[in-house]
């Protein structure tokens, strides 16, 4: 069977719900008002690249050092927020299926954006289970590029083309489009339709689905 890499930010957890309090509190210390679908559009992107995009919807112009002050501020809240999570908020059916990888031995990589990876699984308690982590600590280029997929791949030892993505944001689907894998859009938004399966939840992916691909 083919090897699954899981992005973490709306796969495994909801952690958007955080990442948007802090990011509305720095567009409010520029005057700006972040709307719940400015925030969607920022799932999957860095840390440094959403408050780009913050700033020129903001139509904000600060410094370097400003801009670097703001990052660590978010990322200081965010962590905050973080912290108080328990294993409780782990989403639908993602346990089970990676404990179904474990039992069939199907290698499984994270692929992530983030920073806080390492973190929130760890604080989740879910780091045995990945043979690979990739996260936004070892690549170059963010989503939608591939990068961070290829890496993935590469270090569970296997082709692309034997890799199922589990993604919740069109970035993330694009990168994997891009990286020749299969695609699998979570969570229902209209974002990842264009993924080559979709599910609300993990819950509903069947062993026999994943033994068909
Ligand atoms: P951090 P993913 C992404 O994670 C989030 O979706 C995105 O909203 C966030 O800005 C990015 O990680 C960076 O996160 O600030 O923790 O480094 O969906 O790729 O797992
Ligand atoms: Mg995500």
């Amino acid at each position: 069977m083919k090897a699954f890499i899981f992005d973490l930010d709306g796969v495994i957890v909801d952690t958007a719900k955080y990442h948007f309090i802090a990011w509305k509190r720095i567009g409010e210390k520029v005057g700006f008002q972040l709307s719940h679908e400015q925030n969607e559009s920022l799932k999957g992107v860095s840390r440094v690249e959403s408050l780009e995009r913050i700033l020129g919807w903001a139509e904000a112009k600060i410094s370097s050092t400003e801009k670097e002050a703001l990052l660590i501020e978010k990322n200081e809240d965010y962590l905050q927020q973080i912290d108080a999570m328990g294993r409780e908020e782990i989403l639908p059916g993602v346990i089970e299926l990676l404990q179904f990888a474990q039992e069939n031995n199907i290698p499984v990589a994270l692929g992530s954006a983030s920073k806080n990876a390492t973190r929130i699984l760890e604080k989740l308690n879910i780091t045995s289970y990945f043979n690979a982590i990739v996260d936004g600590n070892h690549v170059t280029k963010s989503k939608p590029d591939p990068e961070v997929f290829l890496k993935g791949a590469a270090l569970l030892n296997q082709a692309p083309k034997d890799c199922i993505v589990f993604e919740d944001a069109a970035a993330g689907i694009a990168a994997a489009k891009a990286a020749g894998m299969t695609t699998i859009g979570m969570g229902g938004a209209d974002e990842v339709k264009t993924a080559d399966h979709c599910f609300d939840t993990m819950a509903l992916i069947k062993p026999e689905f994943i033994r068909s691909l």
